[in-house]
């Protein structure tokens, strides 16, 4: 090798001396048995994520392309639910799974350049894959924290960055198969484990318990075991027994939901009516138990009367053909509209809700009257309506 382009000076050549080969890891805790196993549940969690957070986005971005289920009514509740318990049993995954891979990075890159050229490409498609899982897990948590530090749009990019983790996923899965299976063959104990290291096995069952204690203190929040749930922001306290999100005060509609002139304007192809909460009274009256499951995946159930949007929207000239698109009072924020799609007017238990369990309901829940229906996303459950629009496709 000639002079001058391989040999360090000595200050690098001591710091280059003491960075650890993948050599030095000769346990066989790390390494791809290791990766295989936890790397299978990563992917297992992950692919739960995935197509539950399509499946949410798609709720509330509807396209004619995608069939969205109006039933049954606690469907949401379980997707999301699934989503946010398989993004935080990922965590730990990730973490053991990164650990076990860990001294791969360091091996040197190969001079030959058509194999540099493959060394590049292989580690690149890693970095997007790690830094992509990390960044979905990194914003993901805060957000079922409901706690957002940060400055850009969370949604946008929770779902692209989402589509890169799952194509990084199948690439990395794809490329490592044999690995992966060689990894799933391979007789135990091939090497011996460093003196005094825990087992593999042991290395794997506290990786599993640990997945299972994210999950349960993050979901049992939604059980009768909610004392335990210590890393569940919402405890299933609130008035009339479901949590609020959002506040009447914190919506800025305190003052406006007691406005006893407050009148339901209801339009559609056949012109306009005005109801008040004495006309929307009585209407027939209709009951339904339905959760409100939020993104962030708490979710709580309850006994709801009020009026189907259907009845209503029929005052107007709207036919199972038609959409409903409802307002708040609410002046600003990005959830102070929904569009109830065809299928949901269409169903009975779509409701403009105005009592909860038996009471009127309380203002932080949407007084006078909220828009409730089986199998959608919290947020597309608007409070506070001052509006109900038939639309016509
Ligand atoms: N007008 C309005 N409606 C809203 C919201 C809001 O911020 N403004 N928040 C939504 C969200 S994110 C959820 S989860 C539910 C929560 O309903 P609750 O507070 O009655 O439990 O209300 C939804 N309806
Ligand atoms: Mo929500």
């Amino acid at each position: 090798m000639a002079a001058g382009t391989r040999e360090l000076s000595g200050v690098a050549a001591r710091i280059e001396a003491r960075i650890p080969r993948p050599e030095d890891f000769d346990s066989d805790l790390r390494g791809p048995r290791t990766a295989a196993r936890v790397g299978t549940w990563l992917g297992v969690a992950f692919g739960v994520c995935f197509l539950t957070g399509l499946y949410s986005h798609y709720l509330q971005h509807p396209t004619p392309a995608v069939p969205l289920a109006t039933g049954p009514a606690r469907l949401y509740q379980v997707t999301q639910g699934l989503h946010v318990a398989a993004g935080t049993a990922a965590v730990p995954l990730l973490l053991v799974k990164l650990w076990s891979v860990f001294p791969r990075l360091l091996g040197r890159p190969p001079l030959e350049p058509r194999r540099l050229v493959l060394h590049v490409l292989e580690k690149g498609s890693i970095a997007l894959l790690v830094s992509s899982a990390v960044f979905q897990l990194a914003t993901g948590l805060p957000n079922s924290a409901q706690w957002y530090p940060w400055r850009f749009d969370f949604i946008a990019a929770h779902f692209a960055v989402g589509w890169v983790a799952a194509g990084s996923v199948l690439l990395h899965v794809a490329v490592k198969l044999p690995v992966i299976r060689e990894a799933f063959g391979v007789p135990p104990e091939t090497r011996p484990a460093t003196a005094g290291a825990p087992s593999r096995r042991t290395l794997l069952r506290a990786t599993w318990v640990a997945a299972a204690v994210a999950v349960v203190a993050t979901t049992a929040a939604q059980t009768p075991l909610r004392r335990i749930a210590v890393l569940a922001v919402r405890s299933g306290n609130g008035p009339q027994g479901v949590p609020v999100n959002r506040s009447a005060a914190g919506a800025l509609v305190a003052d406006l939901v007691q406005d006893p002139g407050w009148r339901l304007q209801v339009s559609g192809p056949t012109g306009s009516v005005e109801l008040s909460l004495e006309d929307l009274r009585a209407m027939p009256q209709h009951e339904a138990v339905l959760p409100i499951a939020c993104v962030e995946g708490w979710s709580a159930s309850g006994t709801w009367g009020g009026v189907p949007v259907r009845d209503v929207a029929a005052l107007v000239g709207g036919t199972p053909d038609d959409d409903v698109t409802v307002r708040s009072l609410q002046p600003r924020g990005a959830y102070r509209e929904s569009t109830l799609p065809a299928a949901w007017v269409a169903k009975q238990d779509s409701l403009l809700a105005l009592t909860l369990g038996g009471e009127p309901l309380h203002p932080d829940h949407g007084y006078p009257c909220r828009l409730i229906a089986p199998a959608r996303p919290g947020v597309l459950q608007t409070k506070w309506l001052t509006e109900v629009e038939v639309v016509r496709a």
